[in-house]
């Protein structure tokens, strides 16, 4: 159990006792590829952990996996005779309408609180949309769910928008709460098994689950929003007490534990003590950490991790070229990536790394050399995005200011008068070709054995997968793009005159 303390005490709330019952439900929406759904609503456990103490009882559902509370009438049918409180979290943008949509269809009159990334961004939006919401929590929502289930009055809460008397309040930003006073996700509260299900077929035989660390990031690369919160507010790098790390990774019987840190390693010296608590600890898991090339430099740091059982790690490399690293802060350059790739290949870690293409004045060229530059160095496996605009992203203003580059919408991508989205899409193309052959994937599967990661048999089972795998993937997305028409046609009935 997380023995951490808490604004409001449980003795407090069980004398007030507001809510009998709440349900925190994150709902999914048919968008979201299966890959996501590998991994625990994160930020809606915090949430159910934080008022777990205060409310006569949390029910937690994830509806990707909680197939028992897909079947709406069902679902409703619960709301309305069991809960008094709904929590639900909107993350990503991913989804956002039909998200909505289902919203608008669970049960009035029962008091409905949103929160999560995407929620904070859309406050007015959701409001607009769901006349059965509430409330809306903006940002980190632990301390602010706090104060509404304790019956804290709307107007003295910071950091909450609602309705009264027909108007939208918006009561002013909260302090970003402490995270060494927070407690951790309960996985009791959980209903089901996280796994890597690609179009409800499972391809890999581990069960997943996610553990915080750390919040926010102390770089400042210019394209990136992780370290700021969904206000716009800079998450300062703060970090969680090592042992009530250790405390919640002994809750956890997931085989693959991704480290949700923007950067696990931003402060070498306590991922090495941690690592050196997980050895001690004899935890055993495959470990996969998001970080940047910097972790090179730490020689010691980097034969603990393997020991501790970090396996994989994330690279933020973004671009191979100089002029394009300066452009957005990365703080390195093409020579110091060639190098720290170099250092990390001699560890026994599988390095993924992400790029961004369609930087503001990038060539084809300069874009399609991605793929020959991470063969080049030596990566595993890469994934790459065309650079996105976010609400608060530093670049937003660059990209207005910059003639003949636009983009359509927050969170969407950039795309110039010269490379319009039909042309990032052919260079996509050449950037996967490049990089990717079957000599590429045999390598990718044989580091994933010698790593431990899969075995043989795990192996022969994924490859008799492989049709039904295809097939599914088709199904999906023919699936996607008729909800998506049936969708567009919806709203343009909406705004017709
Ligand atoms: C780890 C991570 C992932 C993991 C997923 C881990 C998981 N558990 O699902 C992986 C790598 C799979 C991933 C994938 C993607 N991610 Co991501 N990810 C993150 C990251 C780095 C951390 C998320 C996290 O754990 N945060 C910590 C928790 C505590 O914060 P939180 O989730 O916001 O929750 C708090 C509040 O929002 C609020 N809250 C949340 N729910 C609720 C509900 C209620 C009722 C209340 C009151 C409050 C509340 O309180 C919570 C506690 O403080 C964030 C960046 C960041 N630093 O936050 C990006 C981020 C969330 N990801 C982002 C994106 C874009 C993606 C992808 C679309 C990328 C891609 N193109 O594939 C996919 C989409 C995944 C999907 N499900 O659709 C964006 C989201 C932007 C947006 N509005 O959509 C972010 C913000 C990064 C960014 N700035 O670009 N991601
Ligand atoms: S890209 Fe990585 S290092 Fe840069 S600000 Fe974002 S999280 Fe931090």
């Amino acid at each position: 159990m997380n023995h951490s303390s808490q604004n409001i005490t449980s003795k407090q709330s069980r004398n007030l006792e507001l809510y009998k019952h709440v349900l925190a439900l994150n709902p999914s929406p048919f968008t979201s590829t299966a890959w996501m759904g590998a991994f625990p609503p994160t930020g809606l456990e915090y949430i159910a952990a934080s008022i777990k103490n205060l409310v006569g009882k949390v029910t937690l559902v994830d509806m990707r996996f909680d197939v028992e509370y897909c079947d709406l009438e069902k679902l409703n049918d619960f709301i309305r005779h069991e809960v008094d409180l709904l929590c639900i979290s909107i993350s990503w943008r991913s989804g956002f309408d039909e998200i909505c949509a289902f919203v608008n269809k669970l049960p009035q009159g029962i008091t409905t609180v949103v929160g999560g990334h995407n929620a904070t961004e859309e406050v007015d939006n959701i409001f607009a949309r769901c006349p059965n919401v509430n409330l809306i929590v903006r940002g980190e929502g632990e301390e602010i769910i706090q104060q509404v289930v304790t019956g804290v009055p709307y107007a003295d809460i910071v950091g909450l928008s609602y309705r009264e008397n027909g108007k939208i309040i918006h009561n002013k930003n909260a302090v970003l709460p402490d995270v060494a006073k927070l407690s951790f996700p309960d996985r009791s509260l959980r209903r089901c098994e996280y796994q890597w299900l690609q179009n409800g077929i499972k391809v890999m035989p581990h069960t997943f689950d996610t553990i915080l660390t750390t919040r926010g990031c102390p770089f400042k690369c210019k394209f990136c929003t992780f370290s700021l919160n969904p206000l716009g507010q800079k998450r300062e790098y703060t970090e969680r007490p090592l042992e009530s790390v250790m405390e919640e990774l002994k809750t956890i019987t997931a085989d693959l534990v991704m480290i949700a840190d923007d950067n696990f390693f931003t402060n070498p010296k306590r991922a090495e003590m941690l690592c050196d608590m997980i050895i001690e600890s004899g935890i055993k898991k495959i470990f996969v950490a998001q970080t940047r090339i910097d972790v090179a430099r730490h020689p010691s740091l980097l034969e603990k991790a393997a020991r501790a059982g970090i396996k994989i790690l994330l690279l933020g490399i973004e671009s191979p070229h100089d002029w394009i690293l300066k452009l957005i802060d990365k703080g390195f350059n093409q020579q110091q990536i060639r190098e720290a790739i170099q250092v990390l290949r001699k560890h026994p870690f599988y390095l993924h790394a992400y790029f961004i293409y369609g930087n503001i004045g990038e060539t084809e060229e300069e874009m399609v050399y991605i793929g020959r530059f991470a063969k080049e160095i030596g990566l595993d496996s890469i994934s790459f995005q065309k650079l996105r605009i976010e609400k608060y992203s530093p670049l937003k203003e660059i990209v207005e200011n910059t003639p003949g580059y636009h983009y359509d919408e927050v969170g969407g991508p950039v795309y110039s008068d010269k490379y319009g989205l039909a042309a990032l899409k052919k260079i996509r193309n050449r950037i996967r070709s490049e990089f990717y052959d079957f000599a590429q994937l045999r390598w990718i599967i044989r580091k994933f054995m010698s790593l431990g990661i899969l075995c043989k048999a795990d192996v022969v089972r994924l490859l008799f997968k492989v049709p039904a795998l295809l097939f599914a993937i088709v199904k999906r997305g023919i699936k996607n793009k008729s909800a998506r028409r049936k969708e567009k046609a919806a709203k343009l009935e909406i705004f017709a005159p």
